[in-house]
């Protein structure tokens, strides 16, 4: 296969992630930059040694022949970029949050769909090799049929030293964390009925929510948690690890703090160490996100060669989408919220 030319448009915070896994992959290269801040453009395509570089999206695509562009913008600028990548015929990677509003991604599905081009939301977090591990017990059907889950992500780390722009949305750790898991849940347990959710803001220098609690029914049956917070001070901080209990008919999973996956199935007991490798350019605790950079780059590349869709296309992730917007829905007013009135 022909070495796929990319270009990559927004060089902040997390694209360097990105650009580093794109170095990993060998069939697919990144051949242009754009950002419309002109320092963030030199730092990246400095380290990265890309010439190729833009201030404006819309120049981009009429200066380059592109078999695909990865948008790392943050989410105002999503539907724009992602309708500008479906006018010009290139399929396209979104970072998540997908879009500001459910009507927002409906659209940015459509017009891709109506032009004929791939799209998959950067939803990386099912990709991480503890969270695959997880999955691997569930469908090899050791613990049987699940009837309960636990999706918990409970830190104080800072994250906004390095993402100041998390501290002034109205909306915080639903959208920003949360939105992967619920992915999460979505992944091991399956599609949602309803959502009933609480919130609670207690860090008092940010503006949104930083506590979010949410009870979900699987259209499988099967019920979960999903719990996530960044105001708990625990004697060894998790960040950025997602715990993940799972009750099935014959046994239980438990993937506990440091990698340590538990499972008690029909043959017994077993307990392994699931920790991401640290790949050469990845550093601690970081190293399980970026692992899972390259896993869905890889993906993306794949699915691209095969024309299969890929597993968070923007079609998929409308259904993690609807369950934020179910989410703050029902933390507004107590009540669940049915998620197919959504979508
Ligand atoms: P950032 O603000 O550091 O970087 C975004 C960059 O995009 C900025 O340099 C900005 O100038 C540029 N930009 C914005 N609009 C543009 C436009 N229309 N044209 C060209 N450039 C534009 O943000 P970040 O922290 O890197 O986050 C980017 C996205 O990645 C967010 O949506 C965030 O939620 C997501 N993110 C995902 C993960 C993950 O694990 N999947 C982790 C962190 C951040
Ligand atoms: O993955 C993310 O979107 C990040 C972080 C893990 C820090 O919340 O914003």
């Amino acid at each position: 296969m022909a070495e796929l030319r990319g270009a990559l448009i927004g060089c902040g915070f997390f694209a360097v992630n990105q650009m580093h896994a794109w170095r990993d992959i060998d069939s697919a290269s990144i051949v242009a930059i754009c950002d419309r801040d002109p320092e963030r453009l030199k730092v990246l395509g400095d380290q990265f040694g890309i010439e190729r570089r833009y201030t404006d999206a819309a120049a981009l695509f009429a200066g380059e022949s592109l078999d695909f562009v990865d948008i790392a913008t943050t989410a105002p600028s999503h539907r724009s970029l992602v309708e500008m990548a479906a006018q010009n015929r290139v399929p396209a990677i979104c970072q998540k949050p997908f879009a500001p509003t459910l009507a927002d991604a409906k659209a940015m599905v459509k017009a891709c769909s109506d032009a004929g081009v791939a799209l998959m939301v950067h939803e990386n977090f099912r990709w991480q090799s503890p969270i695959q591990a997880v999955r691997a017990v569930l469908d090899s059907g050791d613990i049987g049929t699940p009837f309960f889950g636990r999706i918990s992500f409970r830190s104080a780390y800072d994250v906004f030293s390095g993402q100041p722009y998390l501290a002034t949305g109205k909306r915080f750790i639903i959208e920003d964390l949360g939105i992967h898991s619920l992915d999460i849940a979505r992944f091991l347990l399956g599609d949602v009925s309803t959502i009933t959710t609480r919130t609670a803001r207690i860090n008092p220098n940010i503006a949104g929510e930083d506590v979010a609690t949410m009870l979900m029914d699987h259209k499988s049956g099967a019920t979960s948690v999903v719990d996530c917070s960044y105001a708990t001070k625990l004697a060894a901080e998790p960040f950025p690890q997602t715990l993940v209990e799972i009750d099935g008919s014959d046994g239980t999973i438990r993937l506990e703090q440091d990698y340590r996956l538990t499972v008690t199935g029909r043959n017994g007991t077993a307990v392994s160490d699931v920790s991401p490798p640290l790949l050469p350019w990845a550093s601690r605790p970081w190293h399980n996100i970026q692992e899972s950079v390259v896993a869905i780059q890889k993906h993306w590349v794949a699915c691209l060669a095969s024309k299969t869709e890929p597993a968070t296309s923007g079609a998929d992730n409308l259904k993690t989408l609807a369950l934020v917007e179910a989410a703050y829905a029902g933390a507004a007013s107590g009540e669940p919220v049915q998620l197919d009135a959504l979508l």
